[in-house]
């Protein structure tokens, strides 16, 4: 059963990321996002949309100005990301201090994420990041006490370290269909794709997003009959030993229905669990484009899926 917590995609009002200058904030936040939305910049800070739901980019540094202030800056957060640049040791004793200042004057719980950012795959699992971040996380566990929290390492140049600790704190207090809907509907929309479909291996439908009108309607149809059949072809050549064809469909220039249209198909296997990614495309220019985008979007599906197992 759904628990209370858990409610509707606008029922996440705010979603701040914090940390001093220079953590890594906007670079974060741009990682996460497949479209360039336009940037609002208020004096509280940058104002952004990943997914659908609303983030405030805001600089640590700038907290006495807040305190003085004295603010309702933090009202209605629902999930505060805070950066420490574990690259920038001269600066860990700052960082916990402006975070440790931002906790006492928050007068509600939002969810915590602190991401030790910067963590770069060269270096995120040494022995000094590991020294480093349990020293940090010492010193910070009695200011947490009183709050839901989590630690990440994180670093832009690992797609799903971001949106990892994005997707989990999402996935806290919102329905996993709903956060893995927001996910798949935002690359639908920039890639303009006529449907996107996620089955499972009994072929029951994990998510699907397709146009509103009739039309939509039968793309879904299409896509869910022919993202079955191919998933058996799929699992029959590989339990055959035999080596997997290119399942993907190209629809005739004659046909009456999407001429020009391709299908496209994936397994995605999670923890030994077998999904399948259809995809209709319906012309031969958003292939080219999408080309380049899809193993990112592939890997950010298989990460958002694997948090909610
Ligand atoms: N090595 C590494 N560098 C990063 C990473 N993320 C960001 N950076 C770099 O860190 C610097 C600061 O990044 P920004 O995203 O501008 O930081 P910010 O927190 O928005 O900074 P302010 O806007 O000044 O508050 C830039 O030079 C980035 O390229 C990362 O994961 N690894
Ligand atoms: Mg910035």
């Amino acid at each position: 059963m759904m628990s209370d917590k858990k409610k509707k995609k606008g029922s996440i009002r705010k979603i701040i990321f914090t940390g001093l200058d220079n953590s890594g904030k906007s670079d974060f936040v741009a990682r996460l996002k497949t479209q360039n939305n336009p940037m609002n910049v208020t004096p509280e800070g940058e104002q952004y949309e990943v997914f659908g739901f609303p983030i405030l980019i805001w600089k640590a540094s700038d907290q006495k100005k807040l305190l003085l202030e004295k603010t309702h800056f933090f009202d209605e957060t629902d999930i505060l990301f805070y950066l420490i640049d574990i690259q920038d040791e001269t600066r860990f004793d700052e960082a916990v201090d402006n975070l440790k200042a931002i906790l006492k004057i928050l007068t509600i719980k939002p969810l915590i994420m602190i991401c030790f950012h910067k963590a770069d795959t060269d270096i995120a699992q040494s022995q000094k990041v590991r020294k480093e971040t349990e020293n940090i996380k010492e010193q910070l566990k009695d200011a947490l006490k009183p709050f839901e929290h989590s630690y990440t390492l994180t670093t832009i140049f690992d797609y799903t370290s971001v949106l990892g600790p994005f997707v989990f704190a999402l996935s806290k207090l919102l329905p996993f269909s709903v956060v893995l809907d927001s996910y798949i509907i935002d690359y639908f929309d920039v890639q303009q794709l006529a449907c996107i479909l996620v089955l499972d291996k009994s072929g029951a439908i994990i998510s699907k997003t397709t146009g509103v009108d009739k039309e939509g309607k039968l793309d879904l149809d299409f896509c869910q009959v022919t993202g079955m059949h191919l998933s058996e072809l799929y699992e029959l050549y590989d339990k055959s030993a035999m080596p997997i064809p290119n399942l993907s469909i190209k629809i005739p220039e004659n046909s009456k229905r999407n001429p020009n249209a391709m299908v496209l198909f994936e397994r995605i296997i999670i923890r030994n669990k077998h999904y399948y990614l259809v995809m209709l495309i319906k012309t031969p220019e958003q292939f080219e484009s999408i080309k380049d985008t899809l193993p990112e979007f592939v890997s950010g599906l298989s990460k958002t899926i694997e948090l909610s197992l």
